[in-house]
């Protein structure tokens, strides 16, 4: 812990402490008991966010948990299964994937085969940067043997997910979004058409959405997961303004690193900038004045503006007037304006929002604490201290659920989810002092 907590903030720390030791499974840190049994990616880089403050020796644990699922060409899968669980403790489990059929996976663990928004390297630097001067040599040591692991990770984005040669990374299915049944991925998605399903599933979403995922897991798992397919066959191929800002944010973290251990940081540091510039010429919507999703099959922007949209302000160098124009729209009565508990999912005056459901419009700890993060970033210190308070007044209100309604900030999904836990620990460690102009 760095930062001295008054006593209300002392007990939402060990309260939050508390959720993700029981989540602890003695490897790994499960997204939430019941729900989520096994290891989740992006889930891990949040929790590594909050373990930096509270037990660094597990979240050097939880990576390298984490990376003992990375298949030979670099894919970090998104889920790690757990072997020791019964094989209906999560549906889709291994069964979907067989990824023990793919020569390029690990041996011995079984993975999903896609991705997620890529925050690792981000997660990396942030542990380093917390280390106490007497762990420095220790976190250096750490980091020497990740570096290559993250290296390979960001060379499979760039060589096997760069479908247009734009820059940016695309995702093929909407779990490798992590925003999973947003609204944005609607159009897309009616374009996928499966065959009828037999199978029932327990936790949301259900129905025709739920047969498409299952049927474009299938599509990848049929062509093994392949690169030329995915570029010029798989059906739902989206280039999405929150995962192409992680990778950004991850790219320049990654340059950091290399010179922390002495490697050369130009390589990642000209990646950097072909992905700055490519979100801005291929994402960015003059009229709209903010960041939206493009479709790569049908070669448009998609319609809805969700909570992605103000994802870029990740990147460093995002010119002023973007920076201007998304703070305009964030604050407006589309989105922290005219919701109770910002930052909701999607636009609060798009048809499609729901209060209620999942990605569709709940407000979540993660989102915010990346718009959080982003806003520090550019200076934005009144716009970070909004998004501080009211993630604080959440999980004070509601606890660590996974989500929560926008309008009066009641909990919602998993109890003791620990995303939720981990980024208040993450916040409380840096809460900023005010500082006169
Ligand atoms: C949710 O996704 C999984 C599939 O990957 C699911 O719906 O079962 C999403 O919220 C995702 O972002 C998250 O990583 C995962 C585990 O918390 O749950």
């Amino acid at each position: 812990m760095t930062t001295r907590l008054t006593g209300d903030e002392t007990a939402l720390w060990e309260a939050a402490a508390r959720v993700l030791d029981a989540n602890w499974t003695g490897t790994a840190t499960i997204p939430s008991p019941g729900l989520y049994p096994h290891q989740w990616s992006w889930d891990s880089a949040f929790v590594c966010m909050g373990l930096a403050r509270h037990r660094r020796d597990r979240a050097e644990r939880e990576l390298l948990s984490l990376f003992r699922g990375q298949w030979a060409d670099g894919l970090l899968p998104h889920i790690v299964f757990n072997r020791t669980l019964e094989r209906h403790a999560y549906f889709p489990g291994p069964e979907l994937w067989r990824s023990d059929r793919q020569p390029a996976a690990p041996r011995g663990v079984h993975t999903s085969g896609l991705t997620q928004p890529p925050l690792h390297a981000l997660a990396a630097l942030r542990l380093h940067e917390c280390a106490h001067p007497s762990e420095a040599e220790r976190s250096r040591a750490f980091l020497q043997r990740l570096y290559p692991m993250l290296v390979a990770q960001h060379r499979y984005l760039a060589q096997s997910r760069d479908l247009c040669s734009s820059g940016l990374m695309s995702i093929c299915h909407p779990w490798e979004s992590g925003l999973d049944n947003s609204p944005a991925w609607d159009d897309p998605l009616s374009a996928v058409h499966p065959p009828p399903a037999h199978y029932t599933r327990r936790s949301q979403p259900t129905g025709e959405d739920y047969d498409r995922y299952v049927w474009l897991v299938t599509l990848l798992r049929e062509s093994g997961y392949g690169t030329d397919y995915l570029r010029d066959a798989h059906p739902f191929a989206v280039e999405d303004p929150l995962v192409n800002a992680t990778y950004l944010a991850s790219t320049h973290a990654l340059a950091e690193l290399a010179q922390i251990i002495g490697r050369d940081p130009v390589p990642h540091q000209e990646h950097a900038q072909r992905i700055h510039r490519a979100l801005l010429d291929r994402l960015w919507d003059c009229d709209a004045g903010c960041f939206r999703a493009r479709d790569i099959r049908a070669d448009t922007l998609l319609p809805v503006v969700t909570v992605t949209a103000f994802a870029p302000l990740l990147d460093p160098e995002l010119p002023t007037l973007h920076v201007r124009n998304l703070v305009d729209l964030l604050l407006s009565a589309r989105f922290a304006g005219a919701a109770g508990y910002p930052v909701p999912t999607c636009d609060l005056q798009a048809p499609t929002f729901d209060r209620h459901a999942y990605w569709r419009g709940p407000t979540w700890v993660n989102t915010n604490w990346l718009l959080w993060l982003g806003a520090l970033g550019h200076g934005l210190g009144v716009i970070a201290d909004l998004l501080y308070g009211s993630t604080l007044r959440l999980v004070r209100q509601s606890g660590f659920r996974e989500f929560f309604d926008p309008f009066d900030g009641s909990g919602r999904g998993s109890h003791d989810y620990s995303w939720s836990a981990a980024l208040i620990l993450d916040l409380l460690g840096a809460r900023r002092a005010p500082q006169a102009a």
